[in-house]
């Protein structure tokens, strides 16, 4: 059996006057837990070191820099680093990545167990607008502050498994599951915050996203026989909510554990990465059963 024992570290709300040192000291307590509770893998939220600041919108540029890593471990997260490295735990989080050549992407990386980046993922599908939208209740302005990412799907031979990374939106598109399944993938890792209430549809509330979020999660590992770990950051930042919902699903679709709370919560599982080996040689061997030549209209419009 190959295993990984996987900590889906779920985080309460930070709010915009939260320094990311006092959000890093969080990360450190999820992550002795999991470490007490035999953990070889921790995964966080997307956007993990801030409030999810892209539901304000900012035109001076020098602001919205402000919330953006300009390099990763840096001063504030070295302490995350070291922790990571002392307890021998691989993790994935995520964080606003600005490059040296002024580059804005929502990020996520994969460390290996000495807290060396091994694996980095740039958010692909970027949801919301890129301007202000009176319409809507509340802003969602990722297109405003991000460009789609530029590195793909790629997964990684970490743990002895084979690792990919999405971030919130990406896991409600089946595209990006199969380019991983196709890959092999065997274990997802996806952050996400993701509002209680639709800001174009007062009515569709948190138990319908709640029930979106399981259903693409569900169906993306079902679908490619992979385990997915999906991990939110939760709870009301500066009066706008966040659903919880944080989950571990098994190969077979099905939820093996999933979050109580809106808060810090920290959910283990050991996840049997043999365990995908059945549905990827039997209803899921896409080497046998898929047929490419009418899926063209994919990727051509
Ligand atoms: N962070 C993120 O991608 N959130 C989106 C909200 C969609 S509504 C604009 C999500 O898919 O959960």
């Amino acid at each position: 059996m190959r295993v990984i024992n996987v900590a889906a570290a779920q985080m309460g709300p930070i709010q915009k006057a939260d320094s990311r040192e006092a959000v890093v000291k969080r990360m450190i307590a999820l992550m002795d837990q999991a470490k007490a509770r035999g953990a070889d893998l921790i995964v966080y939220p997307e956007l993990a070191l801030t409030t999810f600041f892209p539901r304000w919108y900012m035109t001076d540029q020098s602001e919205v820099d402000r919330w953006f890593e300009r390099e990763m471990p840096n001063a504030a997260t070295m302490p995350l680093f070291e922790r990571a490295a002392l307890h021998q735990i691989a993790m994935n989080f995520g964080y606003a990545e600005l490059t040296p050549d002024g580059h804005h992407f929502n990020t996520s990386i994969l460390t290996d167990k000495s807290a060396r980046i091994v694996g980095k993922y740039r958010k692909v599908h970027l949801p919301g607008h890129a301007e202000f939208d009176a319409e809507r209740a509340f802003q969602h302005l990722e297109k405003r502050y991000f460009e789609p990412g530029d590195l793909g799907f790629n997964v990684w031979r970490e743990l002895d498994g084979i690792l990919g990374m999405a971030i919130c939106n990406d896991r409600r598109w089946p595209e990006t599951y199969r380019v991983m399944g196709l890959q092999g993938v065997e274990m997802v890792m996806i952050g996400y915050n993701t509002p209680s209430v639709n800001a174009e549809k007062s009515e569709e509330g948190p138990a319908k996203r709640l029930f979106h979020n399981r259903l693409s999660v569900q169906a993306g590992a079902y679908q490619n026989s992979t385990w997915v770990v999906c991990v939110a950051k939760a709870g009301v930042e500066d009066g706008h909510p966040l659903i919880g919902g944080t989950l571990i699903v098994n190969p077979d679709g099905e939820i093996v554990v999933e979050a109580k709370t809106e808060e810090d919560e920290l959910l283990v599982h050991s996840c049997d990465l043999d365990a995908t080996a059945f549905g990827k040689s039997t209803i899921f061997n896409f080497a046998q059963h898929r047929r490419i030549e009418h899926y063209g209209l994919i990727t051509s419009r």
